[in-house]
């Protein structure tokens, strides 16, 4: 080790082996890879890099990565993808055989499954950076392809890494840009998502044995409390991960796993508070719609000003007719007259796939159950369409499922803690449903139409 750890920087150990011009035959290159460079050992010269390291890192991913697979599914399934023109994964097939009918209970359901979904798929960033610096050499391993079935690991790896890198990308992206992908955010991360967790179990299969075996004898106590023992390569090295040449440590395992760490924890503060809210949403730097949504009843987070959609001011002023559909019936509605019908109050957040919410909020309004009977659903209420004044983009309509039609909780809102909805938060009407994900809680609604909802 000492040895070693002398030689000049830059030269590799095989170098010392041959005389100095020797140039290397094929069979050489094949089985060695060239005489300097990455598909070389002792090119990878981290003294931190070993299994030990990386099965700690693989273990938190598991655990991680497991949960947002399940909290993404269960976001999946509360857009109702299979309900009217919800759906933007057309050819879903039977990748969607889990869907169920979305709860409208508890009504902070998805404001805590996207809660989750996002703020550890930031959290988790630095995990996975770290994770696949302490892989990186296997990505040069040498040759290339050893055999059909190393060709076959190869090719999952590649999956594997490919996927999950999409999969972060995409997924921030979409958080922090605003809808950059329009309309096709859906299909590429339930895609990729499939793609990766098929890679992400045939790779955790293979390698749970060694990662278990690592983390028992690996002693984390121990490797926690020597900060100065870099070096330690810890037990067998089956997987060729550790260097054979190490260079001298400039931080221990556990300043590694400090960093990243810390970089986690900074993460978690800047984020969670979107979702958390309370005095935490001031820490939220990196809420894409910021810490401070401004005062009065109004005050809370909005996602597309009625100016960003082109809602026209005629669309909304005195003109603004309620169309209620059914089979065969229809009323026409003007607002004095929707205020005119029962009101009711309920208490509910707004949270947003971004992975954003906001406090509950006292929406006040008329029952969609209500409304379904004036068109003649006076027993139980079926499902309905609901389009909205806007004439362009994603979300200006959407189904809701009959459960969701049912909950004396669901309204259509035209005030929000005692004042009149702004123009964008959806003046003159909008849908506020329990548990529903933002996205269909359609603001400046014009039109209900029942009982078609296929
Ligand atoms: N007509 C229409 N309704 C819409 C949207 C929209 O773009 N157009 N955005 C939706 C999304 S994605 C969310 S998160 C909520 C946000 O409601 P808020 O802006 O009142 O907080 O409105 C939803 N209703
Ligand atoms: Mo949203």
């Amino acid at each position: 080790m000492e040895d070693r750890q002398a030689m000049p920087p830059g030269r590799t150990g095989s170098t010392l082996r041959r005389p100095a011009r020797h140039r290397p035959s094929l069979p050489d290159l094949l089985r060695d890879g060239p005489p300097a460079g990455p598909t070389r050992r002792g090119f990878w010269r981290s003294p931190l890099r070993g299994p030990w390291l990386t099965s700690v890192l693989g273990a938190v991913l598991l655990v991680g990565i497991t949960l947002m697979f399940v909290t993404g599914l269960l976001s999946y399934a509360a857009y109702n993808p299979d309900l009217g023109a919800n759906d933007k994964t057309p050819d879903r097939g039977w990748l969607g055989f889990y869907l169920f009918s979305w709860p409208t209970h508890p009504y902070w359901l998805y404001r805590l499954t996207q809660g989750v979904h996002v703020t550890l798929g930031i959290v988790l960033i630095p995990v996975l950076l770290a994770k696949l610096w302490s892989v990186v050499p296997k990505l040069f391993a040498w040759p290339p392809v050893r055999s059909a079935g190393h060709a076959l690991e190869r090719l999952s790896l590649l999956l594997l890494v490919g996927g999950v890198l999409f999969e972060f990308a995409t997924g921030v992206l979409n958080i922090q840009l605003d809808y950059i992908f329009p309309g096709s955010f859906y299909p590429l991360h339930f895609y990729g998502a499939w793609v990766f967790i098929g890679a992400f179990v045939v790779h955790v299969a293979f390698r749970i044995p060694l990662m278990v075996r690592m983390l028992r004898g690996g002693g984390l106590r121990e490797e926690l409390r020597s900060p100065a023992r870099a070096g330690r390569t810890g037990p067998a090295d089956p997987t060729e991960l550790v260097t054979p040449r190490p260079a001298a440590p400039t931080m221990s395992r556990r300043g590694a796993l400090g960093m990243v760490g810390a970089g986690s924890l900074v993460l978690l503060v800047v984020t969670a508070g979107q979702s958390i809210g309370g005095v935490l949403r001031s820490t939220a730097l990196l809420a894409p719609r910021g810490q401070d949504p401004g005062p009065g009843p109004n005050g809370f987070q909005i996602n597309k000003t009625a100016a960003s959609v082109g809602i026209r001011a005629r669309d909304v002023g005195p003109g603004w007719r309620l169309v209620v559909r059914g089979p065969g019936r229809e009323r026409v509605l003007t607002r004095a007259q929707v205020l005119a019908m029962e009101q009711h109050t309920a208490a509910l957040p707004i949270a947003c796939v971004e992975g954003w919410s906001t406090e509950d909020q006292e929406w006040s309004g008329v029952r969609l159950a209500d409304l379904a009977a004036l068109v003649g659903f006076t027993g139980a209420a079926p499902g309905v369409f609901v389009q909205s004044v806007q004439r362009a983009g994603s979300f200006r309509s959407t189904t809701l499922r009959d459960n969701q039609v049912r909950d004396p909780r669901s309204l259509l809102a035209l005030r929000v803690n005692g004042a009149e909805l702004s123009p964008d938060h959806g003046y003159p009407a909008r849908i506020i449903v329990p548990a529903n994900p933002g996205v269909h809680n359609t603001k400046w609604v014009t039109r209900l139409t029942f009982g078609e909802s296929t």
